[in-house]
């Protein structure tokens, strides 16, 4: 393999206490193509950068999933080996990250942080939060994937140009999960040291702002891949309220009272339930559908 075949990839905002010894560290490591996308950072994260001998370009937009997709246009190298800036993660992993895609083994290769990860790595919340998000991401899709909002990767050029990305923010790590099932990459995990950040920097993720977003974002793009998930938990909610007023309806019924609004209402809660698992089964029926036809025509095209 040839170094230079590999792009390694830095989004930054505001990173200056730790991305110069990054970019040293991929240097020693053999690296020397590397590209800096900066946020428009206010500290010297880009003179740093540029000292060290990186690339850098600032993005045009905001937000870190921006910053990526513009990244993924420019990047022509056909490997690419994506990183945080904050020196969370260790460039000596590149080489185990890298093997699968470079071997050909894997089209995607993602860092597992939660298995060796360092005490102050994760706050509790952060912690339950990712595991919280990795379960919803496997009923949703039913990918075993353990670290699905890991900002360590690596994979091909050719197979990040594949996916359709929309995400700005901190939701294009699930973004490129889901995108990844969809498109039935081959997907691996490797395990990664995860440190604390270092105390001069501050993450720019907000637990909770952020963390409901990512959900939203899992629950929302399961409408095109597992539908019956997404209209099955609109329709349990329905068919729960339905049930819950209805008892009610029953109860005083009982008791000689008959509440004849309220019955209306029951009655309409339930059949929307229903109707939403129907549109669930129809869309799954169209979804498998379409997978089918999306199998041919690229067993077609090689
Ligand atoms: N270019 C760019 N990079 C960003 C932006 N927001 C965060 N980053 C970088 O993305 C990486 C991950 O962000 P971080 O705050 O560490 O998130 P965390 O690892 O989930 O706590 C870091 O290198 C940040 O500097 C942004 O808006 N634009
Ligand atoms: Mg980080």
């Amino acid at each position: 393999m040839n170094s230079a075949d590999v792009c390694i990839l830095i989004p930054t905002l505001n990173e200056a206490a730790t991305i110069g010894q990054l970019i040293k560290d991929f240097k020693a490591e053999g690296f020397s193509n590397i590209l800096v996308i900066d946020g428009n950072s206010r500290d010297r994260t880009k003179e740093i950068a540029e000292a060290e001998g990186a690339k850098v370009v600032l993005q045009t937009g905001k937000g870190k999933g921006q910053a990526m997709i513009q990244a993924f246009r420019l990047i022509k190298s056909p490997y690419v080996l994506l990183i945080d800036g904050d020196g969370t993660e260790l460039a000596s992993d590149a080489h185990s990250l890298l093997a699968p895609v470079l071997e050909g083994r894997a089209d995607h290769v993602v860092g597992n942080r939660l298995v060796n990860y360092e005490s102050g790595a994760f706050t509790k919340l952060n912690l339950v939060g990712n595991h919280l998000i990795n379960m919803l991401f496997d009923l949703a899709y039913g990918a075993q994937l353990k670290d699905i909002l890991s900002g360590y990767r690596a994979f091909t050029l050719e197979s990040i140009r594949e996916l359709e990305l929309n995400k700005t923010g901190f939701e294009i790590e699930t973004e490129i999960s889901v995108e990844c099932v969809l498109k039935n990459q081959r997907i691996q995990e490797i395990p990664i040291t995860y440190l604390p950040r270092s105390e001069k920097g501050a993450t720019k993720l907000n637990p909770l702002k952020d963390g409901l977003r990512i959900g939203s974002t899992i629950y929302r793009l399961a409408k095109v891949h597992n539908p019956m998930f997404y209209f099955g938990i609109l329709g349990s909610f329905f068919i729960l309220a339905g049930l819950f007023t209805g008892t009610f309806v029953v109860f005083q019924w009982f008791q000689g009272i008959t509440r004849i609004p309220l019955s209306i209402l029951t009655t309409l809660l339930i059949i929307f339930g229903l109707q939403m698992f129907i549109f669930g089964m129809l869309s799954d029926l169209i979804v498998s559908l379409h997978r089918q036809t999306l199998r041919l025509i690229k067993e077609q095209n090689k």
